[in-house]
């Protein structure tokens, strides 16, 4: 699906710029890197301005213990590096390092109506039957994410399906504050959904998003999971008696086979009907090891560059430190303006 080209003409008063952030809420998934970090990757090597984000303010709207959150920042930025992203062409840094997310998210919080934030699908899945134990920070969440966005100017937002409600809100965000303050000053930003593997699903349920939070590590191919590791979760992924299909319409009601399918197909950088064309008659007891093999070549040479960053953690801090000043000379000037806008006498500046 691709919602918007770069050239978009609602964005054009604003240089194309791409922002897009991850959560170092637990190791990066195939979801991840399929829906989000593969294709931060290749709008990079389109020479797009691109800036990544590991976002832990988001992180902790759920609890992290403390150690592990520094451990998994690290790691998540390592397993961009590894996948790909360079810090001297893209800019890379984690969210807490440029005060500006939290600093416009409090003026979005001010502008975002509570009834938005009640349609939000992502905190009635992640709060539970118990909302009322959620933290504040998870329902205010997407107000956040409309900062970093914003914080930018940015104008195109690679992201996996999940994400459209709240890249939909941002752009409510940005209408309304334009609207109230009788400015254009931010882009009503396009949420750029592309690819055969903008959802992922659980290994264990095809229903359900492959996610990093799930209790269940069978659920999820990790970055770091090693080949054996890889090749039994596929094998023991839910799956039904009946062979792969021709067609791809006979995958409607199979939500596992279609998973494994599309998986298969965006790692091979093919499309679903080709990976049918090939197995069609054949049932997982053959496909499954195929789709491990094709995993295991993607990932192994990702896991093995990520063990060899994570060796040296200082200079993981380095890169995301040089890359948080380069964010912050971006973001502050658009933040100065939007307070100034919004009436905040500013008498110093920084
Ligand atoms: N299963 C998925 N399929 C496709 N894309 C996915 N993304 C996440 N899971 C899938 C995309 O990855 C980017 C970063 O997401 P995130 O880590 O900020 O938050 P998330 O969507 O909530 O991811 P998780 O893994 O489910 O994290 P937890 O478990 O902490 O909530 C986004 O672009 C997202 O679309």
């Amino acid at each position: 699906m691709n919602d918007a080209s770069p050239d978009a003409p609602r964005t054009t008063r604003f240089k194309t710029r791409i922002f897009s952030g991850i959560q170092p809420s637990g190791g990066l998934t195939l979801g991840n890197y399929l829906g989000a970090l593969k294709r931060f990757v290749e709008k990079q090597n389109e020479g797009i301005e691109a800036i990544y984000c590991l976002v832990d303010l988001h992180a902790i709207t759920v609890w992290q213990e403390p150690a592990k959150l520094r451990q998994q920042t690290r790691e998540a930025a390592a397993g961009f590096i590894a996948a790909g992203i360079d810090p001297e062409r893209s800019i890379l840094f984690n969210q807490s390092q440029v005060s500006a997310h939290a600093e416009l998210a409090w003026v979005f919080n001010c502008v975002a109506r509570v009834g938005w934030m009640n349609r939000m699908t992502q905190f009635k899945d992640k709060a539970g039957k118990d909302k009322e134990a959620a933290s504040l920070g998870l329902y205010a969440y997407p107000a956040l994410m409309a900062a970093d966005i914003l914080a930018y100017h940015a104008t195109h937002v690679p992201v996996g399906e999940d994400q459209r409600q709240h890249l939909e809100l941002t752009r409510d965000i940005a209408i309304k504050f334009n609207h109230d303050y009788g400015t254009d000053f931010f882009p009503v930003t396009e949420p750029l959904i592309e690819g055969v593997a903008t959802r992922v699903m659980s290994l264990r349920d095809g229903t359900k998003k492959m996610s990093k939070s799930d209790p269940s590590d069978m659920s999820r191919i990790n970055l770091t999971d090693n080949a054996d590791t890889i090749a039994q979760k596929f094998r023991k992924a839910k799956t039904d008696p009946e062979p792969l299909p021709q067609a791809i319409a006979a995958l409607e009601a199979r939500p596992e086979a279609k998973n494994l399918v599309n998986i298969y197909a965006a790692l091979a950088g093919t499309d679903p009907q080709t990976v049918l064309d090939e197995f069609a008659g054949q049932g997982f007891g053959a496909f499954k090891p195929k789709l491990a093999e094709l995993a295991v070549e993607v990932l192994a040479p990702i896991s093995a560059e990520m063990g060899r960053l994570m060796q040296d953690p200082a200079q993981i801090d380095a890169i995301l430190g040089r890359g948080a000043d380069r964010a912050k000379a971006i973001a502050q000037p658009i933040l100065d303006r939007c307070f100034e806008i919004v009436g905040m006498v500013r008498s110093r500046r920084g």
